[in-house]
Parts: structure tokens; sequence; C-alpha cells
């Protein structure tokens, strides 16, 4: 009999851990739901990122418009009369201009020109030497940009410049620094 007991307990035992594992496996199953469960947050993390990001976007989108673009695009308006002057005005690199002996180079020397009249300025090489037309310290108009030849403008070429601005600009020849000129401009007098 007690060997009958034994081997009843044993049994227990045994079936007691079945179901204890049993509970396990069945909790496991149960867990699984619960990592699902977990999913939305995840997903909502996602959806910080996705926020983040646009917010980011747009931040960059904004910055791109306000500062990025009116310096790059935006002209400033210039009247019609402005930008398509009646007159123009020419300034002659004549012949010798490269000999510091000579006294006249650009000419004439001083230009005073107005705005809506003359404010096209070209200067015409006549000499035979490449020359440039350098201001004397940096010079720029909102509408055209720097003011200067980019380069030489070589014999029987041409550099032209539209003012749409009041401006004082003193410039001179970089190979030649003796040939000076300076050209005024100004608003239209009525
Ligand atoms: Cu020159």
């Amino acid at each position: 009999m007690p060997q009958c007991q034994k081997l009843q307990r044993s049994f227990q035992r045994k079936q007691k851990r079945k179901a204890k594992d049993q509970t396990k496996l069945y909790n496991t199953f149960i867990e699984k739901p619960k990592s699902l469960s977990n999913k939305p947050t995840s997903s909502h993390a996602y959806g910080i990122g996705i926020i983040a990001m646009i917010v980011g976007v747009s931040i960059g989108i904004g910055y791109y418009q306000m500062y990025y673009l009116p310096e790059s695009l935006a002209k400033p308006k210039v009247s019609e009369e402005i930008l398509n002057p009646p007159d123009k005005m020419e300034i002659k690199m004549i012949k010798g201009s490269d000999s510091p002996e000579q006294k006249d180079n650009f000419v004439p020397k001083l230009v005073n020109i107005q705005l809506g009249v003359d404010n096209r300025v070209i200067w015409v090489n006549d000499d035979g030497t490449p020359h440039t037309v350098t201001p004397d310290k940096a010079a720029k108009d909102s509408y055209s940009g720097e003011f200067g030849s980019s380069g030489v403008v070589k014999a029987g070429e041409h550099y032209e410049f539209l003012f749409t601005e009041a401006a004082e600009i003193d410039y001179h020849c970089e190979p030649h620094p003796w040939m000076k000129g300076k050209v005024v401009v100004t608003k239209q007098r009525f």
C-alpha cells in the first residue's frame, strides 16, 4: 500500500508540474496579445517621428522662402523708364590710353547721368590694348549687381552697365592705374 501511495503522490506531482507548464504555456499565448498591444506605443513613437520630420521640413521650407529666396531671386522693382532709358552714355577708352604720358584715357572722365534718361553706360575700348573698368571700392547696384567688368575689355569690345539707383563711383583700369574715371548717377530732376 505505501508503495501505491508513493506512486500516487509522484503521479500527483507530475500532474501538478504538467498543469504548471500548461499555465506557463498559456501565459505565453496570453502574453502575445499583450506584446501586440504594445504596438500602439511603437506606432505612437513612429507618429512622433513623422511629426518631427514634418516640422523640420516646414521649418526648412520657411527658412528657404523667408531668407534664401529673397536673397537670391528678389530683384527690386525698377520702373520701366529706368530699365529702358531713352538715351545711353558712352565712354571711350581712347587710343594711347595704355600710355601713362597720355592725359586722356576714359573720355569723358567724369559723367553725370540721370535715372530714366541715360542710365545705361557703355565703355567702348577704342584702344589697341585690353583695359578694365574696375571700381576703386566695391560698388553694387541692387538690380544689376556688382559694378565693374569681369576680366578685361579687349580692343574693339565694350562693357555695359545699367544703373538703377543713385550712385557715385570712382573707377580705374587695373593694368593701367593712371586711367581713372568717375560716374555720378542721380535721380531724374523734374
Ligand atoms: Cu587700361
